[in-house]
């Protein structure tokens, strides 16, 4: 659909738009009394949010690249239908193909709250089928105001169950990591990916002073990122891990979308549930996986 139509049919005069962003690729432009927001189409890709009064909340790669084939290095990725590598076909990319899609605007609007919502999906085709062999509908539903809410639920349309794994890959903006921690994990068993997996256990909050990549049981709703003389509550619901991830100075400096010393400005808190605790769905049920991003100092 080009741009004057998608205008014509979905822009809201004093909330959305709709234009051309990096590499020509069409983004939503929310720009609402309580917020602005902006979400590629490609990978349904929210890759800004900044409530008014406060600081841009997420961080993007100075060096991301906006291409069809390749998922932007930062903002809020969609890691569906599984999290990491394949479990079984190392060929198959990694998180999944949610955030390398094109997805179909479903619908825009502006609830009771003068929140923008908007409601897009991704149905299974013959591309995703040559990758995930099950027929799906996913849909992802952005609440923009004061919080930003992420909703994406899927529903087994095929006949007979399938499991998947998940995450909202939420890169967060941190004004320096060495002054950043994260309340709320004390106590909480993790996963150590840079220690081969190993078990462990949280104690006090997190701090990053090095490679960063844990996996943490933790169904409770909410954790607190606190940097320098900001804070952030991140709710989530319909998940059984969050991902505490921060590649550092080496493993930054390798990947060729990662600003060189973005590491230091960045860290990414996801709702997820991974490898170790999958979502089966029986035909016709559906899944939520909901992340409730809210900036208050
Ligand atoms: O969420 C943490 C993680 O699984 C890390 O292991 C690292 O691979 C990161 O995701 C980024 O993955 P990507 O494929 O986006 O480079």
């Amino acid at each position: 659909m080009d741009l004057g139509a998608l205008n014509g049919l979905f822009a809201i005069p004093g909330h959305l738009h709709f234009e051309a962003g990096q590499g020509g690729l069409t983004k939503a432009v929310v720009d609402n009394p309580l917020a602005t927001c902006e979400l590629y189409f490609h990978g349904a890709h929210v890759t800004a949010y900044h409530p008014k009064g406060f600081e841009e909340t997420l961080w993007l790669s100075d060096a991301a690249i906006f291409t069809e084939d390749k998922a932007i290095r930062g903002g809020i990725p969609l890691c569906w239908p599984w999290f990491g590598p394949h479990p079984s076909d190392a060929a198959l990319p990694q998180h999944g193909f949610a955030r390398n899609s094109f997805w179909t605007l479903f619908g825009t609007s502006v609830n009771g709250r003068g929140e923008t919502v908007l409601r897009l999906g991704l149905q299974d085709s013959d591309a995703t089928r040559s990758l995930f062999s099950r027929e799906f509908m996913l849909e992802y539903v952005v609440t923009v105001g004061s919080t930003l809410t992420l909703e994406l639920t899927t529903t087994n349309r095929g006949s007979e169950p399938f499991e998947i794994t998940e995450a909202l890959h939420s890169y967060f903006r941190v004004t320096s990591i060495e002054e950043t921690v994260i309340e709320g994990f004390a106590d909480k068993t993790y996963r150590d990916k840079t220690d081969g997996g190993s078990q462990k256990c949280q104690i006090g909050a997190v701090v990053v002073t090095e490679e960063t990549d844990r996996v943490y049981d933790d169904a409770d709703p909410s954790c607190c990122l606190r940097c320098a003389d900001r804070m952030i509550e991140i709710a989530k619901f319909g998940s059984a891990h969050t991902v505490v991830w921060n590649p550092w100075q080496e493993k930054a400096a390798a990947m060729g979308d990662f600003d060189d010393d973005g590491y230091r400005h960045m860290v990414c808190i996801e709702a997820a549930n991974t490898g170790e605790g999958g979502i089966i769905l029986n035909p016709d049920a559906s899944h939520t996986l909901t992340q409730r991003i809210l900036p208050f100092l």
